[in-house]
């Protein structure tokens, strides 16, 4: 037996902390605390006295610095060990029986071993500490599709960022103790030691275990480890879907609006488009958008066959980096006030600054809090985050609280592809679109740790977070397509095709609207395209290309098709799908032989 266990529990010394209702809970929250003996529990109830003590208590402590509050009200500065920077996907594990089940796309342990390896880390690992249990919802509080969470953390830098990131505390707490399961994740930054870091899942168990790291991803456990790797697998079982994607609505003119939500990897554009502002002409028009999520997205088939949406999330952990009054200057307004910054760089009053801020200001310290110096780096590390409340942001959806969800016209699948791949193109039905998103590729980027810029396929932008085989989840989305269904379109783009000058091609950013409206007008059949064995590919003229300069290069390879490159492409997508043995679904087998067929007839 665990001598550990012998210990007295330790004082929850904290007002108002008594625990909860629910004797589970407590009786988890207990085990836990033996396990780590923390010197004093806090049961975390969301409310602003709360933050703002913990704020104090980080300001004291160094967890956080100061921001000017004249220009950021608000807003503090966090750095995090600088090797914990990112996700770590080569430490992340999906813990299930049998090792097919996690599939060739995950790391896998055996649970009984992976919890072996946990509790020896987490074993006294908070003696000194306060351990903070946190009940979280990812939903609106009112929502049958939202999912709740308990996440206990000895960081209370990852309390004050689930704060904003979720629906956390009180209500939260009386959703769990009404009788609604709940996913129950620990973490703890232990030594922040590289060497004893590791992100675990257990799907079955609805458990999460986490240690060594404080970043994003992999701390702040409501989102990539519960909203995507455990939701994954309760959506395959519940018959819904969790999803890499943004959610966002488009307002026409006419006042109508049709939701599109977007699946691209890590950033790729997700926050971005979002978020996005429309061209000048399109504002003039009256074209609006509307901010419904930027990250994850939770979706489910209502009565009337079509697909509802919801943000899991209550507020965006982006990526500082390139983010200006130019490129996504809804994002930037957001970020004004009540913001944590980590890893950024500031300027010598103070301010946040980043690469590709462009605002005429200038660094004195990078993100490391060394003397900047541009010959060793940048000030801002390349996956600096910026967390805030979605409530900030200008274009923020009032539909985003619906309990119901949104209703979903368009899926799209995207990545990094320097070349080959046109700007935008849609699945002929639903099964094409599966293997679109199937056969997802993408250049790597700083969001996990490892080399940047390298191609890989990532499936549907789920690949360090599909909580189960690859091959079962594909299928579990063929499963859609069932008798009166009335499913989205599926399309695929690409805002990173470059011309021979190593230049994106596409300007990107606002103008991507001209594609989404595209893509709403072959919703309603009134736009036009071609049929290619990749799909039906958009000539230049049938979209709304006023004001935009393209050159000739520009307009052959973002609106072309090279049958000689595809047909080598989906060698390689059929190879990869041979990857996932006879558990591959033979439909997405089928499709892939057809269009190479087509590509090489
Ligand atoms: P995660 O939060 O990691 O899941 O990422 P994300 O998909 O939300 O990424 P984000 O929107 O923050 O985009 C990150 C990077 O993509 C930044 O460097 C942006 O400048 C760049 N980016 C976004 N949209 C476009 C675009 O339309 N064109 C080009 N060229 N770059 C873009
Ligand atoms: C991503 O990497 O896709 C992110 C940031 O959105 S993190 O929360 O760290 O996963
Ligand atoms: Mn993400």
């Amino acid at each position: 037996m665990n001598a550990n266990l012998k210990d007295p529990a330790p004082a929850t010394s904290v007002p108002g902390s008594a625990g909860s209702a629910l004797p589970a809970l407590n009786q988890w929250v207990a085990q836990v605390a033996a396990l780590t003996r923390p010197d004093t529990i806090q049961w975390c109830d969301g409310s602003d006295a709360e933050y703002q003590a913990l704020l104090q208590r980080m300001l004291a402590d160094g967890t956080l610095e100061t921001l000017n509050q004249d220009t950021h009200p608000g807003s503090y500065l966090h750095r995090s060990h600088p090797e914990d920077v990112a996700r770590v996907e080569h430490l992340t594990f999906v813990c299930t029986n049998e090792r097919e089940d996690a599939g060739p796309n995950n790391h896998w342990m055996a649970p009984r071993e992976g919890h072996a390896k946990m509790d020896a880390l987490f074993e006294g690992c908070m003696k000194g500490r306060t351990m903070y249990v946190i009940p979280y919802c990812m939903g609106p509080i009112d929502s049958p599709l939202a999912r709740c969470g308990v996440e206990i953390t000895d960081s209370p830098y990852v309390v004050a960022n689930m704060r904003t990131m979720t629906r956390m505390g009180a209500a939260a707490l009386k959703r769990i103790e009404s009788g609604d399961s709940f996913v129950r994740g620990l973490h703890s930054i232990g030594e922040l030691d590289p060497e004893r870091r590791f992100i675990m899942h257990f799907p079955d168990e609805l458990a999460i275990k986490s240690f060594g790291s404080g970043y994003g991803g992999n701390a702040l456990l409501g989102k990539k480890c519960h909203a995507l790797r455990i939701a994954s697998h309760q959506a395959r079982h519940e018959g819904w879907l969790a999803e890499h994607m943004l959610i966002v609505g488009i307002e026409n003119p006419q006042g109508e609006t049709h939701y599109v939500a977007a699946a691209f990897p890590s950033a790729c554009g997700k926050t971005n488009l979002a978020m996005l502002i429309p061209p000048e002409g399109y504002r003039r028009d009256g074209w609006k958008v509307w901010t419904v999520g930027d990250d994850i997205c939770w979706m489910r088939p209502g009565a009337d066959g079509r697909l509802y949406a919801i943000n899991p999330e209550a507020g965006y952990f982006g990526v500082a980096p390139g983010t200006s009054a130019k490129s996504n200057p809804n994002a930037l307004a957001s970020i004004q006030t009540n913001t944590i910054f980590t890893n950024v760089g500031v300027t010598a009053d103070h301010q946040p600054w980043w690469e590709g801020l462009d605002n005429g200001q200038t660094p004195v310290t990078d993100w490391r809090g060394n003397a900047f110096d541009a010959a060793k780096g940048p000030a801002a590390h390349p996956n600096a985050r910026f967390t805030v409340s979605a409530r900030q942001c200008p274009s923020y959806s009032p539909e985003a609280e619906n309990p119901a969800g949104v209703p979903i016209s368009a899926i799209v699948f995207g990545g990094r592809r320097a070349s080959l791949v046109p700007l935008v193109f849609e699945a002929r039905d639903w099964t094409h679109g599966v293997l679109i998103g199937a056969a997802m590729g993408s250049e790597t980027t700083a969001a996990a740790t490892g080399a940047v810029g390298v191609m890989r396929r990532d499936p549907m932008a789920m690949k360090p977070f599909c909580g189960y085989n690859f091959a079962d989840y594909f299928a579990h989305w063929l499963s859609f397509d069932q008798a009166g269904a009335k499913l989205p379109k599926v399309f695929h783009v690409n805002w990173f095709r470059k011309g021979d000058d190593g230049k994106f091609l596409w300007p990107g950013f606002g103008d991507n609207l001209r594609v989404l409206e595209w893509m709403i007008g072959r919703v309603k059949g009134e736009a036009g395209a071609a049929d290619t064995p990749i799909g039906h590919l958009p000539k230049a003229s049938d979209l709304n290309l006023d004001g935009v300069a393209l050159s000739d290069e520009a307009q052959a390879k973002l609106f072309g098709f090279d049958p000689a490159g595809w047909s080598a492409e989906f060698d390689s997508i059929g190879e990869y799908l041979r990857e996932y043995g006879p558990r591959m679904p033979q439909a997405l087998h089928d499709e892939q032989q057809r269009i190479a067929a087509a590509l090489k007839g």
